[in-house]
C-alpha cells in the first residue's frame, strides 16, 4: 500500500520535515491548526476531574474506534481518568469482533452515574442529533464529529466538526499525530478498520485526510486482526433479514425499497441497505425495519451529489429523529403501542413519501428480484 510517488507534493510546496518522514500522503490540514486546537482542547479539559467519552447509540466501527482513540488522547493530554460509553447495543458480528480485538473497556451508558466534575466528550455524534444517549440537561464539553453541524452542537465548549471528512477516526488520527502520540497496534487497527468501513474502502465521501490517515495507520495495524474482524462469523438472524429483504425488496425506477420486518439487532438495517446498493443500476436504497419499539430507516445513495441526510430529515420531519451525510443517512421513529401490521403500513407510507420526494412515484413498482410488478406483500 505504498503511496504512488506522483501523488507527493510538487517541489516548492509547503511540505515540512515532519511530513516527509511519513510519506507524501500526509494530511493537507496544516499541522499548526490541529496543534492549536489540541492545546485549546487540553485547556478546556483542564478543569475536569474525569472525562466520559460518549459515542452514538448502536455504534459502528468509526464510532467505536474514534471513541477509543479520543479516550486515549484525553487520558494522555489531560492525565485524567476516562470512561468510554455508548447507548444501545453492538449487534453486528463484525463490530463485536472489533471490540474484542480492540480490547478497550466500553461501558453501557444506561448503567453509569455521571459524577460532578465529569467532562463529556461526544464523538461521531453531536448534541441534538437524536442518535446518542447524552442525558437531557447534560452539556458536552468536547464535540468531535464529521456529520453536518447541528444547531445544538455549538453548545459544546470545544467543537470540531468537519463534514468534509469521511470518518471521525481520521480526525482522531490528526489529533494523535499533532500530540505526537503513537497509537498501539490494537488502536491503529480499529481506527484503520473504522475509516475503511465508513468510506467503503476510501470510495464513499472520502477526503484526502481519510487517505492520509489510512496510509499513516496501515503499517501500524495487525492485518490478521482486520481479517478476523472483516470475516467474523454471523448469527443466522442476519440471513433471515437478507432472505426477507431479497423476497420483499421492490423498486421504482432507480430507487429500491427494502421492508425488513423485525430486526435481530439495529444496525442490520444499514447493513442491508449497503447490500442492496450493490445492485446494478440502483441509485438509492431506502431500507426500514422494526427493532424493539422503533422503526429504523437507513438510506444509501450511489451518487456523490446526493443529499441523503436532507432527504431523510425532510421525509421523517417531526415524527422522529433523522440525519446523516450526502450518501448515507438514517432515521428512527419511536412508537407506542403499535401492532406489527400497523408498523408495516407505516413503513409502506414512509416508502411512498420517499418515492414522492425522489420523484419516482410515477414509475412502476416492481419486485427487485422476481421481476413481478407491485410491492411484495408481507412475508
Ligand atoms: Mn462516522
Amino acid at each position: 500500500m505504498r503511496p504512488p510517488e506522483e501523488a507527493g507534493p510538487a517541489p516548492g510546496t509547503d511540505s515540512t520535515d515532519a511530513e516527509s518522514q511519513t510519506g507524501p500522503m500526509t494530511p493537507r490540514r496544516p499541522t499548526a491548526e490541529v496543534t492549536e486546537r489540541l492545546s485549546e482542547m487540553r485547556w478546556i479539559l483542564g478543569s475536569a476531574e474525569r472525562a466520559l467519552v460518549l459515542t452514538h447509540d448502536n455504534p459502528d466501527p468509526d464510532a467505536i474506534a474514534s471513541a477509543a482513540g479520543l479516550a486515549f488522547l484525553i487520558e494522555r493530554i489531560s492525565g485524567i481518568p476516562v470512561t468510554v460509553a455508548f447507548g444501545g447495543i453492538i449487534g453486528r458480528a463484525e463490530n463485536r469482533s472489533l471490540m474484542e480485538e480492540l480490547d478497550v473497556p466500553f461501558e453501557r451508558l444506561e448503567g453509569l452515574e455521571i459524577e460532578p466534575g465529569t467532562a463529556i466528550a461526544l464523538v461521531d455524534t453531536q448534541p441534538g442529533s437524536g442518535n446518542n444517549s447524552l442525558p437531557a440537561g447534560q452539556a458536552a464539553t468536547v464535540v468531535l464529529d464529521h456529520h453536518p453541524a447541528r444547531q445544538d452542537a455549538a453548545k459544546g465548549a470545544f467543537v470540531d466538526i468537519r463534514p468534509d471528512y469521511g470518518a471521525s477516526a481520521s480526525m482522531i488520527v490528526e489529533y494523535l499525530r499533532a500530540a505526537r502520540l503513537e497509537p498501539d497496534r490494537k488502536l491503529a487497527t480499529a481506527l484503520f478498520y473504522g475509516i475503511q468501513t465508513e468510506t467503503m474502502d476510501l470510495g464513499r465521501e472520502t477526503s484526502e485526510a481519510d487517505v492520509a490517515a489510512s496510509v499513516f495507520l496501515y503499517p501500524r495495524t495487525d492485518p490478521a486482526a482486520i481479517s478476523r474482524i472483516r470475516h467474523a462469523r454471523v448469527p443466522r438472524g442476519v440471513y433471515r433479514s437478507i432472505h426477507e429483504g431479497l423476497k420483499r425488496a421492490w423498486s421504482r425506477g432507480d430507487v429500491v425499497f427494502v421492508p425488513l420486518g423485525r430486526l435481530e439487532y439495529p444496525d442490520l438495517v444499514a447493513q442491508l441497505a449497503d447490500l442492496f446498493l450493490k445492485v446494478h443500476g440502483v441509485d438509492w436504497v431506502i431500507a426500514a425495519g422494526l427493532y424493539q419499539d422503533r422503526i429504523l430507516i437507513s438510506v444509501r445513495a450511489y451518487r456523490p451529489d446526493a443529499h441523503a441526510g436532507q432527504l431523510v430529515q425532510q421525509v421523517v420531519g417531526e415524527r422522529g429523529s433523522a440525519g446523516g451525510h450526502g450518501e448515507m443517512a438514517g432515521a428512527r421513529l419511536d412508537l407506542e403501542e403499535v401492532s406489527e401490521p400497523q408498523v408495516e403500513r407505516m413503513i409502506e407510507g414512509l416508502f411512498d413519501e420517499f418515492a414522492t420526494a425522489l420523484g419516482v412515484d410515477d414509475q412502476p413498482a416492481e419486485s427487485l428480484i422476481s421481476g413481478s410488478t407491485g410491492p411484495v406483500e408481507g412475508s
